[in-house]
């Protein structure tokens, strides 16, 4: 078989030659979901239902990715008997596309795989090795900061916990609407952590100045983010087959904004984003497809900053040696 032949592409693409741009990065991860199975195979759902997206973006002002080469390489495949295994070879595999020559985005699978983009984009140049450089921007409906789930503190119900841990700047949540006593705690004692509560930015009459607050903050961030969205952080209506749709989420055209916000930024440096908790939906493609529509803005919100010159593209680590890079973080991981 010819590479690339039978293998979806994103937003159905003809496959360009040519040095990627931007790689859609399928991890099809799925060891502690809770509630709702089926995010392993949302990634592919989600590329399959991108081809009914239209290409024009208002914002870039053309039809994506204009000139630049969109990849969609084959998915990421778990092989390790643990999940602390699973996680070091996702780190192993992102590592190919975080060394800052192209935009990579991930989709998910659980919100697990949070933990392992992070620990990859270590070696992003524009972070050199210190993730407290890093802003991380989280559209969800939970707030992930639980210390532990059924005992797992890699679970996806503990994402945000553990990128607080490995030593993130900021994080900036917004649609949060599902959390224990311990995760409210954490919000309003960690000085790293700015929460918006979906109860007060989607209230009928106050909502509006607490989204502009949100779009605000977003619009002074300066330096590098991550953009992580779990589409349970959209209202449970656009989402139904996400793991756990809850409802009382954000609207589509407040995500799009986030999107659109961030990339506006020319102080935002957007190095990666990620669209998780993908479940494919049975008789109707709207879970999949309302994830194909935000990663598709994504795309279009790098290429604008690309047009717009707020993107810098850093050399291609020529010297990366996908067998030399044998991650344990995960598997040797201690807690304290
Ligand atoms: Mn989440």
């Amino acid at each position: 078989m010819a590479e690339g032949e039978d293998v979806l592409q994103f937003l159905d693409l003809e496959t360009r030659k040519g040095q990627t741009d931007i790689a859609v990065l399928q991890l099809p991860y799925e060891l502690t979901t809770s509630y709702g199975s089926g995010t392993a195979s949302g990634p592919k759902a989600c590329v399959k239902a991108s081809a009914q997206v239209e290409l024009y973006d208002p914002l870039y002002g053309d039809d994506l990715p204009g000139d630049l080469i969109l990849s969609t390489p084959l998915p990421w495949i778990g092989t390790a008997g643990t999940l602390r295994g699973q996680l070091d070879e996702m780190v192993d595999f992102a590592k190919q596309y975080t060394d800052g020559s192209l935009f990579p985005l991930f989709l998910g699978g659980e919100h697990g795989i949070l933990p392992p983009i992070l620990e990859a984009l270590k070696s992003h140049p524009s972070l050199t090795g210190d993730l407290s450089k890093l802003t991380v921007v989280q559209i969800d409906a939970h707030a992930d900061l639980r210390s532990e789930l059924d005992g797992e503190i890699f679970s996806h119900a503990c994402a945000a916990s553990r990128s607080i841990d490995m030593g993130i700047g900021r994080l900036l949540q917004v649609g949060i609407r599902a959390f224990s006593k311990e995760e409210f705690e954490c919000i309003e004692t960690n000085e790293h952590i700015t929460t918006f509560f979906a109860r007060d930015t989607q209230h009928p009459c106050t909502g509006a100045q607490h989204w502009t607050a949100w779009i605000d903050m977003l619009r002074a961030i300066d330096g590098p983010v991550h953009l992580t969205i779990d589409i349970d952080g959209l209202d449970g209506s656009l989402v139904p087959s996400t793991g756990t749709p809850v409802p009382g989420g954000l609207q589509f055209w407040q995500a799009v904004e986030t999107i659109e916000a961030l990339f506006s930024n020319p102080h935002a440096e957007v190095i990666s984003a990620d669209v998780n908790e993908i479940v494919p939906q049975e008789n109707t493609p709207l879970t999949e497809f309302t994830a194909a529509m935000l990663a598709t803005k994504i795309i279009g919100g790098h290429c604008y900053s690309r047009k717009m010159g707020f993107w810098k593209t850093y050399p291609q680590n020529v010297n990366f040696d996908e067998n030399a890079t044998q991650s344990t973080f995960f598997s040797t991981w201690t807690e304290g």
